[in-house]
Order: C-alpha cells, then sequence, then structure tokens
C-alpha cells in the first residue's frame, strides 16, 4: 500500500502548462476515485475555460516559435528518448491505470508492447513525411509541388478505459507531424496521462509543446469550441463526438472521431470452435467489456449454436473476477458508478426483452467485493435484432449472441447498426471468410481472429463508429495540411 501511495505521492497532480505543472486559475479540483474501493486516490485542478486558453496560448506560442525550427529527425530522437522512459516507468503507469480505472494488472501490465511499438513506430514516420511534384497540364508553364506542414494546434480529448495507451495513440503522431497538443485526459482517469506528461518534459520535449488540461466534459467543451485550436481529435462516446463536431464548426476544426461500436463477430458452422470460443468470449470481457472494438453482437450459425453459447458461457463463467491488483484477476471492476448503472440497466433490459440469460448477468459482491461495481461476464442467448442489448454500445461485460442460417442473412444483419468499428469472422472457407470481410461495413475485419491491434495498420470507423484513421502514415497524415505551390517557368 505505501508504494502505491509514493507512486501516487509523485505523480504530477497540476495542469501542464508551458513545461510546468501549475494549479488552476480557479484553484478548483475535483477528486479522482479508486474503482476497487470507491475512495479518493488524489485530487486534480478542474480545468476552465480560461485554463484551456492559457494552454492554447503555450500551443500556438510553441508551434510558431522553437519548436517549428525542430528538425524531423529530432522530433523523432524525442520520441524514441521518451519511449525508452516510457519503457523504464511502465510497471508504475500501468499501475496509475490500474488504481485508476480497474483495468487488471496483469493486462494493464500487458499492454507494455503495444505502447512501445506506437510510439517508436510514430517516431519512425517524423522523418517519413514528404510532398510530391506534380506534372500539371496547365496553360502555361507552371511547376508544381506540394509540401506538407503541421495542421497546428491540437486538441486531444481521451476517453477513460485505456488512458496511458490513448494519450500516446493521440500525441505521438501529432508530434511526429510537429504539431502542438493540448490533451484533455477523461475525468475518470488523468493519473497516467500527468505521468506521461512528466517524462515528456524528461524527454526534452519543449515547454509548451505538450500540455495537459484535467477537468471534465465543460473542459473538453472549452477545447471543441476554441477558436486558435486547429483539430480535435476524439476519442469516447458517439452522443460527445457529436457535441465536438458541432462546436468544431465554428472556427471550422478538422476533426477525427473514433466513436463507439456495437461490433459482429460471425462464427460459421465449419469454423475452429478451439479458437473461436475463447476469443469471442475475450473480445467481449476484456477490460470488463469497456473496449470499443468489443465483438457484443455473436452471430453463431445454427449448426453450431448450442455448442457457441455453451462454450462462451463456460468460459466466462471460469473468468476470474476479483481485484484489479491481484495479477491473476481477468475481470476487475467497471470503472465508475455511472458506468454501473449503466449496464445495469442493459442486464435489467435483456430478460424483459425476451433474451435467455445463459449466465451472469449481475453484480458480484461476495469475496469483499462489495466495494466497488464488479458486474459477472454476462451472456444473453437467442437475442434478436431488434433488441436493446443488440443495438446499443453497453460498455460492460455482455455478449448478445444470435442465430443466423446464410451468409446472406448474416451480412445483412451484421450490418444494421448504426455502428461499424470493426468485426470477425470465423470459417475454413477462405471464400466465405474474404466474401464476408469485404461485405462488412466497418473500419476493421479480424478473419480467423479477434482483437488486434498494429501502429502500423489504420483504425477507424465507418458510419457513426466516426471518421479518420489512426494507425500507420494516414494517421501522421491527418495531423498535416498540405500545401500546393506553383512556379511559373518561362
Ligand atoms: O464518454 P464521453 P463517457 C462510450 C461507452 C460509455 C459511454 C459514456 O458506451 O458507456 O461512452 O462514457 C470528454 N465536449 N465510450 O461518459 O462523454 C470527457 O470529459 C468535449 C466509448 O466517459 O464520450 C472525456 O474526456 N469533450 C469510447 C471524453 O470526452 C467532452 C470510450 C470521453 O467522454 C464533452 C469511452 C464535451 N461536450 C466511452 N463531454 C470508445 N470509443 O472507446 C465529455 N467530454
Amino acid at each position: 500500500m505505501t508504494d502505491h501511495a509514493a507512486l501516487i505521492a509523485g505523480t504530477p497532480k497540476g495542469l501542464l502548462i508551458d513545461g510546468q505543472f501549475v494549479d488552476s486559475i480557479s484553484g478548483e479540483r475535483f477528486d479522482t476515485l479508486n474503482p476497487n474501493t470507491g475512495t479518493k486516490l488524489a485530487d486534480i485542478p478542474l480545468g476552465s475555460e480560461a485554463d484551456v486558453d492559457r494552454a492554447v496560448v503555450a500551443a500556438r506560442r510553441a508551434l510558431e516559435g522553437s519548436w517549428a525550427k525542430v528538425k524531423p529527425a529530432e522530433r523523432q530522437a524525442m520520441l524514441l528518448r521518451l519511449a525508452d522512459l516510457i519503457d523504464r516507468d511502465f510497471d508504475d503507469l500501468a499501475l496509475l491505470d490500474t488504481l485508476e480505472m480497474g483495468r487488471p494488472i496483469t493486462a494493464a501490465r500487458g499492454l507494455r508492447d503495444l505502447v512501445l511499438r506506437a510510439i517508436r513506430h510514430f517516431a519512425g514516420l517524423a522523418t517519413a513525411i514528404h510532398g510530391e511534384t506534380i506534372h500539371n497540364s496547365a496553360p502555361v508553364d507552371l511547376f508544381t509541388y506540394t509540401v506538407r506542414e503541421p495542421i497546428g494546434v491540437v486538441g486531444a480529448i481521451i476517453p477513460w478505459n485505456g488512458p496511458l495507451f490513448s494519450a500516446v495513440w493521440k500525441i505521438a503522431p501529432a508530434l511526429a507531424a510537429g504539431c502542438t497538443v493540448v490533451l484533455k485526459p477523461a475525468e475518470d482517469a488523468s493519473l497516467s496521462p500527468l505521468a506521461f506528461g512528466k517524462l515528456c518534459l524528461e524527454a526534452g520535449i519543449p515547454a509548451g509543446v505538450v500540455n495537459i488540461v484535467t477537468g471534465m466534459g465543460a473542459t473538453g467543451a472549452a477545447l471543441s469550441n476554441h477558436p486558435d485550436i486547429d483539430k480535435i481529435s476524439f476519442t469516447g462516446s458517439c452522443e460527445t463526438g457529436q457535441r465536438i463536431i458541432q462546436a468544431s464548426a465554428g472556427s471550422v476544426k478538422r476533426v477525427t472521431m473514433e466513436l463507439g461500436g456495437k461490433s459482429p463477430n460471425i462464427i460459421f458452422n465449419d469454423a475452429d470452435l478451439t479458437r473461436a470460443i475463447p476469443a469471442a468470449a475475450i473480445g467481449v470481457f476484456n477490460n470488463s467489456g469497456q473496449v470499443c472494438a468489443a465483438g457484443t453482437r455473436l452471430f453463431v450459425q445454427r449448426g453450431v449454436y448450442e455448442e457457441v453459447v455453451a462454450g462462451v458461457a463456460a468460459f466466462a463463467s471460469a473468468m476470474k473476477i476479483g481485484p484489479s491488483l491481484d495479477p491473476t484477476t481477468q475481470v476487475g471492476p467497471l470503472v465508475s458508478a455511472k458506468q454501473y448503472t449503466r449496464v445495469q440497466d442493459y442486464l435489467d433490459h435483456g430478460p424483459t426483452e425476451g433474451a435467455r440469460l445463459v449466465t451472469g448477468g449481475a453484480r458480484v459482491t461476495d469475496g469483499g467485493l462489495d466495494t466497488g461495481h464488479w458486474v459477472a461476464p454476462t451472456v444473453f442467448a437467442d437475442v434478436n435484432d431488434e433488441m436493446r442489448i443488440a443495438r446499443e454500445e453497453i460498455f460492460g461485460p455482455v455478449a448478445s449472441i444470435m442465430v443466423f442460417d446464410t451468409q446472406e442473412e448474416v451480412i445483412a444483419r451484421a450490418n444494421a447498426s448504426r455502428f461499424g468499428l470493426a468485426g470477425g469472422v470465423w470459417t475454413k472457407d477462405i471464400t466465405v471468410g474474404l466474401s464476408t470481410a469485404n461485405r462488412i461495413k466497418s473500419g476493421t475485419v479480424w478473419v480467423n481472429h479477434y482483437f488486434a491491434m498494429d501502429p502500423s495498420v489504420p483504425f477507424g470507423g465507418y458510419k457513426m463508429s466516426g471518421f479518420g484513421r489512426e494507425g500507420g502514415y494516414e494517421h501522421v497524415a491527418s495531423y498535416l495540411n498540405t500545401k500546393s505551390i506553383w512556379v511559373r517557368m518561362d
């Protein structure tokens, strides 16, 4: 316990503005809680519009001052140094995520490789930015080329379900592109982003390049309303994304939106069930279901339907529910009472709408788990497309299993969703696998796998799951403007 207290005590608890951790102008603060115990971990500044403004002024000054003169290779070196520092401190950073949002410690520490790969990948891309020369057919002799310039000051607004990863995922490509950033962490998970901010300074990233303003939704709104921010990159709920798009219209900001999902995972009769069943279960229950790409609509062909229902239910009921700090825990508490209320509403709704509850379906309180909001991995079978548990993002450990007969039918049903973030297809028939993957209207489809991510691969949504792609060069390019230059040659 003492080392946890020391870790929290050593984590900055101020706004990071212009290279300094400072208090908010109003002096107001809010508490951040441990979802395992409901007790206070720390208090941090409640950033206001005025604080956002200070951060934007610092970011603009850096953008147009010293940062503009930093060469791509130097930006790359800074990001690589930052990656080494994150590697050095990763156990503590993961522990902060675990303490603050409840991700089980073994899973949190398991993200090391992805986080480091991400930052090093984007560091590499800092020196790969290039324009083009274009053979135009204008009536006079004009030579044309394009240059790629940093888009400017970026407002990055992130959720609580993967705080450290999200901070890295937004900031590293923006810095690679030469932008400066004001980050708004989620109110439920600000500590690891603040610790990350401290490492940015230690890595030698100049003052004003990375700024962090903690606070509530209103703090995020102040970013999306701010006239001197050039781009907002947001990950979070669809409803908040819609508000940010509207607010961004005021100054025609560029926006990248990574929103929610209700992703279909389709298991055909011929699938290798020894792989499909555990992957389907983990695809829903990982991080207590608080994952944007969770495969929560599990479509199973009639021939293997009961076997898959039983298999996923057996996997679910064998999962170890427990305190986040226990290294054997697979299912930790939900992030907050607010999130629990939302999930419980769906647990109540499932049977009322006619779904068959196979396992779970309730909060778990025994064994000392009455201090937080643990929800047992839950399997609803015989779900139909009209039920709320089949249509709405629950963001809890709830699988909705549905039976189907034909490929045509399942593709139509999988696509009958307002979301389109991810999807999975399980079959030994390559033609069925690929033709289904091609027709699923989602930004990502895994075939004979569920959930993989790599910084070199674009990730993002179709439909109301958002737009813009994160991952790969496209991600860095989303932080660049293209300028065309014409030179008269005669
Ligand atoms: O999300 P919000 P919440 C979904 C998931 C979850 C639901 C609600 O279904 O149950 O959203 O979660 C900031 N202008 N996802 O309420 O509100 C907020 O402070 C600008 C899916 O936590 O979207 C936080 O930093 N910013 C998702 C961030 O937005 C605003 C991950 C996300 O909060 C704002 C999280 C405003 N008006 C939730 N209001 C995914 N895609 O992975 C709030 N914020």
